[in-house]
């Protein structure tokens, strides 16, 4: 434990206002880990998986109504509504502690309330961020430990200081009209009530790695962003590095994780994972931008990934796993979601946990007719992932040498651009849109701006964020180059006209032969676009 006097005052004093039954530390430990998971088993929090097929993995299902993050219901409680800009949700900060108490207040009676320390980051480094979280949910500790770095080292690092984020959460009754996801920059303080889902709860993901944590970059000079960070291994032994700025259930995790098509991996080119969701990029001493993943596993979409589409994922989870939201097969309890096979299980319970039938299922209702959830996810560890960067322990970093924005567009947007300079990269950025998806509740498929990939994560005023992206290209020697990608245009039937997954690989393979201006563009009102034939289509069936 500790003997930091902020930390302790702070525990008792959310301990008095929530009322648990005891009150357990978090030390990192294996051991306490499995008694957890023991408990969760025995109360029917988790399931068990079939450990000789998925050791160390379980099921979580978490409430019908609480399946996705709530946007409509995250705030900013800055001071003055001006600060938190006119695309986020605000309350006044002292108005929002005072609705939020009511509904803390003995929310945890009969429960333990476990306190987290957490880093993101490496703990004792120059650029972790240590926070702790207080919960009265299982499931959250057992996520914290596989998403973040957790234990006695972070209470260490921690030292005497009051400098960590400090987070409240608590199940409550998970009672969707009183769910708040709440955020306090200038008092280091997380908030969340009546949510056991995510991006809601798991407090050191959006909330901090990237609401509290961009509005600490503004105040001291750099970013943090939803980007994912791949680094291209050439024949020659050269690494380069991209960050890629999609969208929530827009490609970051399988662009991440790829694996080279076949033409690639004759020549000896590799691709390396360093993060798939959080970037904090900073200027280095060479004057270069760098990124580091603050994480330490993957919560990642579950639909959609199978043995072709992303195997680094696949294998990822197949130990040391939760998964949320996932069809589960009685036969042999496994789990499975659509588009891991085409054999669904037919003895089998949907997300929801009833028995399911998968003749029923229907692509119009997929909430009420999918196996899984189309926001199911996996929890998964970094260390169990085969390519995973031999960089990803390195606290400051991987050098970028390109940044990429991408959506999900049907029409309009090409396949790749290259913007004319950071300033107008920041536009490219700014003009970012994508149809909804499910990771969000809300309407699906419905085309909308999503500056950056951040509209739901930025921690203050959108205007202040890209004025900060300008002040930061004017202080970066050697900016990245900026780029647009667009992996979803679809024909008139409705079909993916770029194969996509792998063979991104070639998009990114031209971004990065721009960077190193060994490849000619057609200057264009939108930017640079490709000679046509500079895009590698070698092996490539069917695309002219
Ligand atoms: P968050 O974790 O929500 O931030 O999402 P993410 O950006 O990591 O998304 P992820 O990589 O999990 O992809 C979400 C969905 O998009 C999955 O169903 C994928 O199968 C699909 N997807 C990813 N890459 C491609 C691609 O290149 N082409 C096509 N057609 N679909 C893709
Ligand atoms: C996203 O929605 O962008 C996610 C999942 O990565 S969550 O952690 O729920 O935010
Ligand atoms: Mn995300």
């Amino acid at each position: 434990m500790t003997n930091n006097k902020y930390i302790l005052d702070w525990v008792k004093e959310m301990a008095d206002m929530t009322c648990p039954d005891k009150i357990v530390w978090i030390d990192g430990s294996e051991e306490q880990a499995e008694k957890l998971r023991a408990e969760a088993c025995s109360t029917g929090e988790m399931i068990k998986l079939n450990q000789e097929l998925l050791p160390g993995c379980y099921l979580h299902r978490t409430a019908i109504n609480d399946v996705a993050r709530v946007e409509g219901r995250t705030f900013i409680c800055t001071p003055t509504k001006e600060e938190a800009g006119n695309i986020n949700n605000w309350i006044e900060p002292s108005e929002c502690y005072e609705r939020l108490k009511k509904i803390y207040r003995g929310s945890m009676k009969g429960r333990t309330m476990y306190v987290i320390p957490y880093s993101m980051g490496i703990v004792g480094s120059d650029f972790a961020k240590y926070g702790i979280e207080l919960t009265d949910s299982i499931y959250v500790v057992l996520n914290m430990l596989i998403m973040t770095r957790v234990g006695n080292d972070v209470l260490d690092a921690i030292g005497d200081s009051d400098n960590y984020i400090k987070g409240l959460h608590s199940k409550a009754q998970l009672d969707e009209n009183n769910r708040y996801i709440c955020h306090f920059p200038q008092d280091n303080t997380i908030w969340s009530v009546n949510s056991g889902y995510g991006g809601n709860v798991l407090l050191g993901k959006k909330c901090f790695a990237l609401r509290i944590a961009s509005y600490l970059g503004r105040k001291e000079n750099w970013m943090a962003e939803h980007m994912l960070i791949l680094g291209v291994e050439f024949p020659n032994g050269e690494t380069k590095y991209v960050c890629a700025a999609f969208p929530s259930a827009c490609g970051k995790t399988n662009l991440a994780m790829l694996i080279p098509p076949e033409v690639y991996r004759k020549k000896g080119i590799k691709t390396w994972t360093v993060g798939d969701d959080i970037a904090w990029l900073r200027i280095g001493k060479d004057g270069r931008l760098w990124a580091m993943n603050p994480e330490n596993g993957f919560f990642g979409v579950a639909p959609g990934t199978n043995e072709k589409s992303n195997p680094n994922a696949l294998h990822t989870c197949m130990k040391d796993t939760i998964f949320t939201n996932v069809c589960h097969n009685l036969d042999n309890n496994t789990v499975w979601w659509e588009g891991l096979d085409n054999n669904p299980p037919k003895n089998a319970l949907n997300w929801k946990g009833e028995k399911w039938d998968y003749t029923k299922y229907d692509k119009a209702d997929k909430i009420n007719t999918s196996g899984a959830h189309p926001n199911s996810r996996f929890t998964a560890k970094a260390v169990n992932c085969p390519c995973l960067s031999k960089e990803f322990n390195n606290p400051a970093g991987v050098p970028v040498s390109a940044i990429i924005f991408g959506g999900r567009r049907a029409k309009t947007a090409p396949l790749v651009y290259q913007s004319t300079s950071w300033q107008n990269g920041t536009f490219v950025g700014s003009i970012m849109a994508s149809e909804t998806t499910a990771a969000a509740s809300g309407a699906i498929g419905v085309v909308r701006r999503d500056p950056m990939a951040m509209r739901p994560f930025v921690g203050y005023n959108m205007g202040d964020y890209w004025q900060h992206w300008l002040d930061m290209g004017k202080i970066i020697p050697h900016a990245p180059k900026i780029f647009h990608v667009n992996w979803f245009r679809t024909d008139d039937n409705g079909n993916f006209i770029w194969p996509g997954f792998g063979d991104n690989l070639r998009v990114v393979d031209w971004i990065l032969a721009r960077c190193e201006g060994k490849v000619d563009a057609d200057l264009t009102a939108i930017g640079y676009v490709p000679k046509p034939e500079d895009i590698n289509i070698e092996g490539l069936d069917g695309i002219t």
